[in-house]
């Protein structure tokens, strides 16, 4: 399907996944990323598009626009690797994107895992301003366990707290399986996105009970009274609360990056990307015992559906991403004009 293609109605239009890199590919080099650099982040950002995930696809390109201009991120950073033990890979992203990190250390990585069994990747010095699983799908596609967590910016209180200090700090693992694609989850440990949160005032919704509080700390279902000065809660409570509380202390305290409370983007107006850390672990379950472990992830499968379970964790990426590579992405079709005006 060509970039090029008809609109089907007035508000959407379809767009293939080549294209759509090869678009955002040119958007990012016309707003001061390296080719390498935009390579990665077009192809992360369609991927997301492609598979449903609206809150990190193209609805971040005003973001990562915005974010370049104001000189806040080094679109042209080059990651510096350093091996540091035999399990143990840092990276200082040079104030650059953490993708682009990730993939300088892939290679070395991924030989660690494979020869002690379990690799860390720890990363600093990055923003992330995407979905987490493209981080970790493809390490399980190569029949390895991958873990990751990033942090993010201050917007999520503490459970017990009065204000706001977390992230909302995602946690994503993928784990290969026998017979389909990889096991995974990707989740924000806030109650909801705040990616979702902005889509959801953008389109004059409310929210459902139990996401965030207003600028005086009281339960809000409005997404702007949360937006302006109010913060999200926790997913689940003290138990979210715990897990967003480790994200701080695995993808910062443990990489040397910036706890979510600990950078100030004033001075960068348009600036929407968190400059924070990623920690990603790896694991060849080859070394495991027992049986393989992709039939125990199968079987686990099994069971599950055995009891009644319909849908598992990125069953309904997989379902969109289907229909998108056979039909196109479906877009909306004013953002696919403005992103066209972007890129010339
Ligand atoms: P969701 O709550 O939409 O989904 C979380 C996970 O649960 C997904 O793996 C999803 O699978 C699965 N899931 C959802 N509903 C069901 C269900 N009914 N049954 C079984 N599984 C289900 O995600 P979030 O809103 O928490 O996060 C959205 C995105 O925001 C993530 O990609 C995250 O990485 C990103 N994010 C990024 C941040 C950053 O700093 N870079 C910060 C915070 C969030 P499926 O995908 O198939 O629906
Ligand atoms: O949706 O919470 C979010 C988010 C923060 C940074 C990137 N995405």
């Amino acid at each position: 399907m060509s970039a090029q293609s008809p609109r089907v109605d007035d508000s959407s239009a379809f767009i293939g996944f080549n294209d759509l890199v090869g678009l955002l590919h040119a958007v990012f080099v016309k707003h001061g990323t390296s080719p390498q650099v935009a390579q990665i982040l077009a192809h992360n950002c369609a991927s997301a598009e492609r598979d449903g995930a609206h809150s990190h696809g193209i609805f971040r390109m005003p973001g990562y626009i915005s974010t370049l201009e104001s000189g806040w991120v080094d679109g042209k950073a080059t990651p510096v690797v350093t091996d540091v033990a035999s399990g143990f890979v840092r990276v200082d992203a040079a104030n650059g994107f953490a993708q682009p990190a990730l993939a300088a250390a892939r290679a070395l990585l991924v030989d660690k895992a494979r020869s002690a069994g379990i690799a860390l990747l720890a990363i600093h010095n990055s923003h992330h301003f995407a979905a987490l699983w493209p981080d970790v799908e493809p390490f399980a596609e190569q029949g390895l366990v991958a873990l990751s967590v990033v942090n993010s910016m201050t917007c999520v209180v503490p459970h017990g707290a009065d204000r706001p200090l977390f992230g909302t700090n995602p946690i994503a693992f993928a784990a290969p399986r026998a017979d389909g694609a990889p096991i995974v989850f990707d989740l924000a440990t806030s109650a909801i996105a705040h990616g979702d949160v902005q889509i959801a005032a953008r389109n004059g919704e409310r929210l459902p009970p139990g996401m965030g509080v207003d600028s005086l700390g009281q339960p809000t279902q409005d997404p702007k009274a949360i937006l302006e000065g109010g913060a999200l809660l926790p997913f689940g409570g003290h138990k979210g609360s715990a897990l967003s509380m480790m994200v701080e202390l695995l993808a910062a305290a443990l990489t040397g990056g910036n706890f979510s409370f600990e950078f100030n983007w004033a001075d960068h107006p348009g600036a929407r990307t968190p400059w924070t850390g990623q920690l990603l672990i790896l694991i060849d379950p080859s070394k495991t015992a027992g049986q393989n472990f992709a039939e125990r992830s199968q079987e686990l499968v099994r069971q599950m559906h055995a009891v009644g379970l319909r849908r598992l964790p990125g069953d309904r990426r997989h379902r969109t991403r289907a229909k998108s590579l056979a039909a196109g992405i479906e877009v909306d079709a004013q953002a696919l004009n403005q992103l066209r005006e972007w890129a010339v």
